[in-house]
Order: C-alpha cells, then structure tokens, then sequence
C-alpha cells in the first residue's frame, strides 16, 4: 500500500521567525505567504512487509539525518502504534538553502500519510499537523495567497486570494547552493533568547500582517512591495542582532537587492525578500518578469535562475 503526494513551498511576505511554544512547534507571530507553482517535492509513503524500520530516501539517496523529524511527523500522522514505512522524496530545487524545502517537504508528507492512513482530515487539521513538524509547511497546504493566523491556542491557515486572482510572478535568484549554516528552527531560538528587538518585531507584526492583508484584498502591488520589504529587513535585523549573529546573506545577495532597487527606479513593479539563506526571491507583476529575469541573471554571481508562477495547495497525487 502506498500514496503519493505533491507539494510547492510557499515564499513568505509577511515572515514567521520565532516559536512561542517550541513542543508545540506554535510560532511566535502570523505570516502571509504566496506558494509556488514551479517547483515542487513529491513524497511516496508506503508500507512494505519487507522492512524492519522506516526508511528514507531523498532524490534516490538514504538520508539517516532527515529520518527522526520525519519519523516524528509520521507519528502525528498515522499514530505511534505503526508499521514501518519507506518515504520516497523527490525535489526539483535546491534542499536547505532557504527556499522552504521542509515546508514542501512536510505539507506533502502529511498529505500523503494521511491518505495512507485512510484518514481523510481536512485540509486545516492537516495544516496544523505539518505545522507541527515545520511551522511554515502549514501555509503550503493551500494555495495562492496565504495566512497563519497565530491563535491563543493553535493556529489556523486559510487561503486569502487564489493564485489565478493575482498572478504575480517569483524570479528566485540562486547566490550560493549548499545547507545553510545554521538552521532555521535553531536560530529561531537564539534569536528569541538573545536578540534586543525580537519583543518589538512580535509586538509589530499584526500591523504588517494588517497592512499585507489589506494590500491583497485591493490588489495593491505597491503597498504589498513597501511592507513585505519592510517585513524582511525587520526579521533579518532580529538575526542581525542575536548572540551569536545569524547573517544569511552573501555580497551577491546584496548585489540582487541592488538589482532590484535599480529596477524599482525605472518603475518596474518588482519587490524583494530573502529568508534564511542567501538567495533573493523577486515578487513581480506578469509584465515585468523577463526584465527581472534578465536583470538578475546578469548580476555578477548570480548561479541560477528560477521562475515560478503562484500555485496551487498540497495535493494527493495517487494512492495504490
Ligand atoms: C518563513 N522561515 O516564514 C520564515 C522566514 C525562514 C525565514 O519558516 O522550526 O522550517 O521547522 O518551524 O518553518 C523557516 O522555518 O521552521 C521559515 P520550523 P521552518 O517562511
């Protein structure tokens, strides 16, 4: 028995940085994403009477590494009484460089375990589940526009906007290719023990999540531009200013961001963001996508450039 399942990462606007209940895996603030169309991890869990324990394969390779993470959303999914399962994952784009391979990653996991399970959850009890194996694999179970409402108790995901309503365009300029230096569940922690402005950025993020929200329902692309850039410099200055500071960046980073301000100058609706890696994700409206496109693929350094449109949710793909 087996089933497969697809999910895209999604690219937050309006970030998640910090738990305010690491058992639970609750974060410590809401957060706006967009999920892609383009790229994507396809997650095959399936029971073999063969196997004496879980197996995982990434991209046709073992990885002991992943496997407890993976063995602990497992046991949210199908139960701690279980038999043992291979999980088959298969990416198109770089693992662990900041492009939200654990929220891909997780969101189809729990998809694909679920149908195994013969469960049938809705789609925001599965939400919640792959939430607690990595807090932004929640927003990937839907698509488009996307909020993660943080709630006293848990946290709820709903869509704000489907994708073909605004088809905004993501230009992903790849900088450097590797695993990151420090985790993002990890450095999430530092900086909430250590960094001077972690208690200003969760007293502000209602306000920009409130703005994004609003820029959204109106279609607003310079509005969106102004307070998810703003968003993005506010979380990297926590990582900037924890002990020991988190810098994702490299000068070809840098060097995007000026890109892109250069574009801004000439009018090109384009705006920025950067998670926790060194690569820039370029938010554009469908007219000015090859400019950007261009534009980052001759910036000094840049290795690769991706292209995606806005997508669809986390989907079972087949169950046999
Ligand atoms: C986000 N990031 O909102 C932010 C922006 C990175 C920077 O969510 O500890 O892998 O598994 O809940 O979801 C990356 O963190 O962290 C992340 P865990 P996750 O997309």
């Amino acid at each position: 028995m087996r089933a497969i399942a697809r999910a895209q990462p999604n690219i937050a606007l309006i970030k998640y940085w910090g738990k305010r209940d690491a058992g639970r895996n609750l974060p410590a603030v809401g957060s706006i994403s967009v999920t892609l169309a383009e790229l994507y991890t396809t997650m095959c869990v399936e029971y073999d009477d063969t196997l004496l324990d879980d197996e995982l394969i990434i991209n046709g390779q073992a990885d002991g590494g992943m496997l407890p993470r993976i063995q602990r959303c497992l046991g949210t999914v199908l139960g701690a009484r279980r038999r043992p399962v291979r999980v088959t994952s298969q990416c198109n784009f770089p693992i662990a460089a900041g492009l939200a391979s654990s929220a891909s990653a997780f969101a189809a996991l729990t998809v694909a375990a679920d149908a195994l399970a013969e469960r049938k959850r809705s789609t925001d009890e599965l939400a919640s589940l792959a939430g607690r194996a990595s807090g932004s694999a929640a927003r990937s179970l839907y698509g488009g526009f996307v909020e993660l409402e943080n709630r006293p108790r848990d946290v709820s995901v709903s869509s704000l906007r489907a994708a073909a309503d605004w088809p905004l365009q993501v230009v992903v300029a790849i900088t450097a290719t590797g695993p990151k230096p420090v985790g993002s569940t990890e450095a999430m922690e530092i900086s909430r023990k250590t960094s001077p402005f972690f208690e200003r950025w969760v007293e502000q993020q209602p306000q920009d999540l409130a703005a994004a929200r609003e820029a959204i329902a109106g279609r607003d692309f310079s509005a969106l531009a102004t307070v998810a850039e703003h968003n993005c410099l506010k979380m990297h200055s926590v990582m900037w200013g924890s002990r020991p500071p988190m810098i994702y960046w490299n000068s070809v980073t840098l060097a995007c961001m000026q890109t892109i301000r250069n574009l801004q100058e000439d009018g090109v609706p384009v705006f920025f963001t950067i998670d926790a890696g060194p690569q820039v994700k370029a938010v554009c409206t469908p007219e000015a996508v090859s400019q950007v496109h261009v534009a980052l693929a001759e910036t000094t350094g840049v290795e690769a450039v991706m292209l995606s449109g806005l997508g669809e949710g986390a989907a079972l793909e087949s169950t046999a």
